[in-house]
């Protein structure tokens, strides 16, 4: 049988010497082995001194003082700003809006262009695999305007049913909002396809693209996606930045959505104008330090590259499931490895998630992701309470799935050995 990874090779090892964290750690006797990377990943030496040099020398709030140290760390942030740019192929650096994470960002295009564009009758189209965070506020904006939230189901291997899809557009669809890559299931979205669609249907296309852009390569003009959000944690910069994309004619009509300092052209007493893009939705202090860690972070996978850890992810993600499919009674969730990202999640009848999550980290120092993954709607769909997830990035090595899957054997024997039924966990 041919495999999805004939080609491809592993990253050296001598990369994990960059993450000081890793070798930081002993966990139950063991060196640590990280696979929770889908929840945040760990940050190289790089995005760590980084961060330190701006608090060290650089810092200072930006865009107000004409000061050395304002003027200083504004370049670096708007040097972030660029990098995010070229990263994701954006055409302009003011459609990159810099917010504190994917969850922000989906929230201020659901407050600003939902709540000025949706209307009674109006749909939006969103999938039973997304995050809560591509749930949620498109839940709360449809409340508040009377627009319909409808929903993609899932074929049998956990992908999208696209003829579902294309029986759920209608023009009726303003717009249609989309997980790129499941952070439960793993499966890749074809977001080329559902965004032809979806434009040729007159709807406009949000991708949350949290799962994907830290892991390959993203060119949101060939995707052609209006809106994208993804945060800095998972790619390695630090917690507290993530990122708005939108096309500039989009952003431009949208009103601004929190207001304060740095938004406005002018304020009176009565009323206010808008700053121009990006500013107009960067109210207050912007996260400063964050943005410029995010940018040292890019440096960091720029330099490794994003083709080379896609392929280190998908060995490693196809030697997990080759392991994980040999296990009795483990049921894992989402398709095979040609249509997956580099994590796998896994139920298993008569065990909880969370027995195998403490195991895996007391006696193995594994640690992983139990429970429903801010994805319960789709857990209730499959039937299943929890899951336990093993989610990779560069600095993973084969050896991390051989720990994992010895875990999971110990797991098994602890605490449903062959032959003998154990009463479920109550939930
Ligand atoms: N998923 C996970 O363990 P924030 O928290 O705003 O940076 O990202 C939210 C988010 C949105 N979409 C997807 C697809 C995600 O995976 C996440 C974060 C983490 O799976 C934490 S729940």
């Amino acid at each position: 049988m041919s495999t999805v990874t004939e080609n491809a090779a592993l990253l050296p090892a001598s990369l994990r010497e960059d993450f000081p964290i890793l070798t930081n750690n002993v966990l139950g006797g063991q060196p640590l082995v990280f696979l929770d990377n889908a929840a945040s990943t760990q940050r190289p030496r790089q995005v760590i001194d980084a961060l330190s040099q701006v608090y060290e020398r650089d810092y200072a709030n930006v865009h107000r003082g004409i000061h050395t140290l304002s003027e200083r760390s504004t370049e670096q942030f708007e040097l972030a700003r660029e990098k995010v740019r070229a990263f994701i192929n954006a055409e302009h650096a003011h459609e990159v809006i810099f917010t504190q994470g994917t969850t922000a960002s989906i929230n201020l295009v659901a407050r600003s262009w939902g709540e000025t564009n949706l209307k009674a009758g109006d749909e939006v189209l969103t999938t039973v695999m997304e995050h809560h965070s591509n749930l949620v506020p498109w839940q709360q904006v449809c409340q508040r305007t009377g627009a319909v939230l409808r929903h993609v189901p899932l074929t049998e291997d956990g992908r999208l049913d696209m003829a579902a899809f294309d029986l759920l557009l209608s023009e009726k669809t303003k717009l249609v909002a989309v997980v790129s890559v499941s952070n439960t299931l793993g499966t890749v979205n074809p977001i080329d396809e559902i965004v032809k669609k979806s434009h040729d249907a007159g709807a406009l296309v949000l991708v949350d693209a949290a799962q994907s852009v830290p892991h390959t390569t993203t060119d949101v003009r060939h995707w052609d996606a209006d809106f994208m959000a993804f945060s800095g944690h998972k790619m390695l910069g630090p917690s507290g930045v993530g990122i708005l994309y939108g096309k500039e004619a989009l952003l431009d009509e949208m009103p601004p959505f929190l207001g304060g300092g740095s938004m406005i052209n002018e304020v009176r007493l009565d009323g206010f104008t808008p700053a121009a893009l990006p500013a107009k939705f960067e109210a207050g202090t912007p996260p400063i330090t964050p943005a410029i860690g995010m940018s040292a972070a890019i440096d960091y996978l720029n330099r490794v590259g994003l083709e080379a850890i896609h392929q280190h992810e998908q060995i490693l993600v196809e030697q997990a499931h080759a392991a994980l499919s040999q296990i009795d009674g483990l049921q894992i969730l989402g398709p095979a490895p040609e249509h997956r990202a580099g994590l796998v999640s896994f139920a298993f009848d008569r065990i909880h998630a969370h027995e195998f999550a403490q195991v895996l980290n007391d006696r193995y120092g594994v640690a992983v992701r139990a429970g429903h993954h801010c994805t319960q709607p789709l857990h209730k769909l499959l039937g299943i309470a929890a899951s336990t997830r093993a989610s990779f990035y560069l600095y993973n090595r084969p050896e991390d799935v051989d720990r994992l899957v010895e875990g999971i054997a110990e797991v098994q024997q602890m605490f449903a050995p062959k032959g003998r039924k154990r009463r479920r966990k109550p939930q």
